[in-house]
């Protein structure tokens, strides 16, 4: 994968839109997403059949937008559909596992520590995801907010790892975890829940570019 697919990195599942996942994701690309991670999550969220078809219906928007659709979690259903990748957490099946079963797919890891970084690195991740830099109303099992410290140590140590920052990020403070070296940020509620998701995704597309 190339770096700058995680300039803007929009993650949602259907309980995160306010309007249908499908206007959301949409008006997210014609904003200029570089990348979309489905995260059926939470109340509400689908399971089995309706899951798969909703994934279908954004894997096609995402493909003709030219952009990779990525599933968090369920393996089995990002092989079923063949979609571009996987992100996985720490509590998922092992990194080097679904490296595997990916083949050459992306695969994403969430890390909170060095250690963890570096066991995603040597397991054959593509890219971390490291947060919650910010405090997040979204995810409530996170890990204690890490603010930008831990971007900045990854990139001294790795400079040309790509990173990604995600919790609580906001087209106000995206400029601030983008000078810490992470090369994009993923947001569900700053795109999700703005009244113009287009604009939002648009706006932070512009603080990424503006710090390069
Ligand atoms: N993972 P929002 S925080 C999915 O810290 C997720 O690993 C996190 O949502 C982590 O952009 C988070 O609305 C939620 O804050 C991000």
């Amino acid at each position: 994968m190339e770096k700058e697919q995680l300039a803007v990195y929009f993650i949602a599942g259907t309980p995160n839109c306010l309007t249908t996942i499908e206007e959301t994701l949409q008006a997210a690309i014609d904003g200029g997403i570089a990348m979309f991670q489905f995260r059926e999550k939470g109340e509400g969220a689908l399971t089995g059949e309706r899951k798969k078809q909703i994934a279908l219906r954004l894997q096609a928007k995402c493909k003709q937008a030219g952009i990779p659709f990525i599933i968090n979690d369920d393996i089995a259903l990002a092989i079923d559909i063949a979609a571009d990748g996987v992100h996985i957490g720490q509590e998922d099946e092992p990194a080097s596992v679904v490296r595997e079963k990916i083949k050459g797919g992306i695969v994403g890891v969430s890390v909170h520590t060095m250690d963890e970084f570096e066991k995603a690195i040597a397991d054959g991740a593509d890219y971390v995801g490291t947060g919650p830099i910010y405090v997040t109303a979204t995810k409530t099992d996170t890990r204690p907010v890490a603010g930008t410290t831990l971007i900045r140590k990854m990139k001294d140590k790795y400079p040309d790892f790509p990173i990604v920052g995600i919790g609580g990020i906001t087209i106000e403070n995206a400029e601030e975890v983008m000078k810490a070296g992470a090369d994009g940020v993923s947001v569900i509620t700053a795109i999700s829940h703005a009244k113009n998701p287009k604009q939002a995704a648009s706006q932070l597309k512009n603080v990424f570019s503006r710090t390069q």
